[in-house]
């Protein structure tokens, strides 16, 4: 079906394009092209917005915007919008210098040039009626807070109370530009007026991949993976994933909820568009998850009559033919699409098992609720059978380094080898922070070692800060100790000879971090930033794979 829709969409756009150019070559009118430069040289750079807000919706009211005074009020209105249904409007200014302002931490970056558009005019208070001004001069201006505060003036033009007047420049940020806090503000030079501001935009060029420094796959043997989405298929992030890292694994598109969202009706296409790709650029991919507490659909463990399953033997009978199924319908998905080319290498057959808090140390799951404990073998003796003696099969779970998940997870293990449960390799996900142990971590590849299982690192990443924490600016410090513990983690994992090692994530802006708990829009846990670039953390990356 995809197929066929691709097909006749590129066979609707040349008709499009062959209409299009006939016209264009019989039209006499048309006047022949200026003599210039060649288009590639005039192409403007890819821009990325940092900042856009038009404070349309009522919900987000002043999208942030504060006032600049004392005795300033900020307040969203409807009456003149420039566009859209809203604007800001700023009352009470007794000062030019009264205004608004927005924190603009994180998003300005010294070293390029930065675009600054906005629209303002005069507030209603401004006008004959009230003595106030008709017109006056407003300013954008960009600050850098601190004691060693700068400015820089970014646009200025006159505006009236009678209808609205673009604000644009740029600055070029010197790069050597200290750390700091910024804040962005509309101030006037002279007149009190209210004022009026909609639809500010902050732009910078959108930076390439970069192509001079080394591919993390490519300075070691051991398989380098990311997790991933369609999206970072095309343009930058594949650019950056091809250059990287040489194995997938879907962040979501394999898990139960997508594959199999009603029972008995499979939707292959998310997955297969992250397969395709793999097979297409030679990478493996380590399939996330069968079985799982999370992402899993009710019907799973609801009766066809509606009620929740039991552990009466019938339903325990259907679970585990759901379980069969289920896994069944995915390998012959993969045996008919990709034949022997089909790229999953290992599973995640078990997500999540342990919960140190319960009686017996394992998460008190559906699956548990209904089969017993006894669920974790099942799954993996059909797993086995399933996807036959090649495909490596993990239990994977969080928080391994913990002593007591530790512990629980050793206990599980053992139990699982001496019931000779078919069993190859433990993924430890390693959601890890600043301040991490990496003693702790090392503690337990050796548990694991010991117990002669394979390991692998599967969902790397190092936030800057507990869930709990509020994130108010990215400290260059801060990056730099990220960039030497997972320097230092990197070396433990290579000294414990994984299977692959694997983040959670491109960069910083796909990570599920930055909406999880809640939105955390600075929370930085991976190798890359939020323009693909490489940060202290890929630094420490290489370092910790290439030491030693
Ligand atoms: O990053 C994933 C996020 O997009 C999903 O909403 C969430 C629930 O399916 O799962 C996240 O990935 C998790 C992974 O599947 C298992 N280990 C923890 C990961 C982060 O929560």
């Amino acid at each position: 079906m995809r197929r066929t829709a691709l097909i006749l969409g590129a066979v609707a756009l040349a008709a499009v394009v062959a209409v299009l150019l006939v016209l264009v070559l019989r039209d006499p009118t048309r006047p022949e092209p200026a003599p210039g430069p060649s288009p590639s040289a005039t192409a403007p750079a890819d821009l990325t917005t940092v900042l856009s807000t038009g404070f349309d919706d009522p919900e987000e009211g002043v999208a942030g915007w504060e006032p600049l005074g004392d005795g300033v009020e900020v307040a969203r209105s409807e009456d003149v919008p420039h566009a859209g249904s809203g604007s800001l409007l700023v009352t009470g200014r007794t000062e030019p210098w009264h205004g608004a302002q927005v924190d603009v931490t994180g998003m300005i970056s010294p070293g390029v040039e930065h675009t600054v558009s906005a629209w303002a005019r005069l507030g209603q208070g401004g006008g004959e009626d009230t003595g106030a001004d008709r017109s006056g001069e407003v300013r954008l201006t960009l600050q850098r807070t601190g004691d060693d505060e700068q400015f820089w003036h970014l646009a200025t033009a006159r505006v009236t109370a009678d209808g609205w007047t673009a604000l644009t420049g740029t600055v070029d940020l010197p790069a050597d530009t200290a750390d700091g806090e910024w804040r962005l503000y509309l101030e006037s030079t002279g007149t009190l007026a209210d004022l009026r501001l909609d639809d500010v935009q902050v732009a910078r060029p959108t930076p390439p991949v970069q192509t001079d420094i080394a591919s993390l796959a490519d300075a070691t043997d051991i398989p380098i993976g990311t997790a991933v989405a369609e999206q970072d298929l095309t343009g930058r992030p594949a650019e950056l994933l091809l250059r990287h890292f040489d194995q997938l694994t879907a962040e979501n598109a394999m898990k139960p909820a997508v594959v199999q969202p009603a029972e008995g009706e499979f939707d292959f296409a998310p997955m297969d568009a992250i397969l395709d790709f793999a097979v297409a650029h030679g990478l493996t991919v380590h399939g996330h998850t069968l079985v799982w507490h999370k992402s899993t659909p009710e019907w799973f463990f609801t009766a066809p009559d509606g009620r929740p399953l039991t552990d009466s033997p019938a339903d325990q009978q259907l679970l585990r033919d759901r379980m069969r199924t289920h896994m069944q319908a995915i390998a012959d998905h993969l045996a008919e699409r990709y034949g022997t080319d089909q790229p999953v290498s290992s599973w995640d057959v078990v997500n999540e098992p342990l919960d140190p808090t319960s009686s017996d140390g394992l998460r008190h799951s559906p699956w548990y609720d209904v089969l017993g404990p006894d669920y974790i073998a099942q799954a993996f003796t059909t797993a086995r059978e399933v996807f036959g003696p090649d495909i490596t099969l993990y239990l994977n779970d969080y928080d391994t380094d913990a002593p007591d998940r530790r512990r629980g997870l050793v206990s599980l293990l053992t139990s699982l080898q001496s019931a000779g449960v078919p069993i190859d390799a433990v993924g430890h996900q390693m959601h890890l922070r600043l301040g991490s142990s990496v003693e702790r971590v090392a503690a337990t590849l050796d548990a694991v070692a010991a117990l002669g299982l394979r390991q692998a690192v599967t969902e790397l990443d190092v936030a800057l800060t507990a869930s709990d924490q509020h994130l108010d600016s990215v400290s260059t410090d801060q990056l730099t100790e990220q960039g030497d513990l997972v320097r230092q983690l990197v070396e433990v994992f290579v000294a414990h000879d994984p299977e692959f090692l694997s983040v959670w994530g491109l960069y910083d802006t796909r990570s599920w971090l930055r909406s999880w708990p809640r939105e955390r829009p600075l929370e930085s846990p991976l190798l890359f930033d939020d323009d693909l670039q490489a940060k202290p953390a890929y630094q420490g990356f290489l370092a910790g794979l290439t030491a030693g």
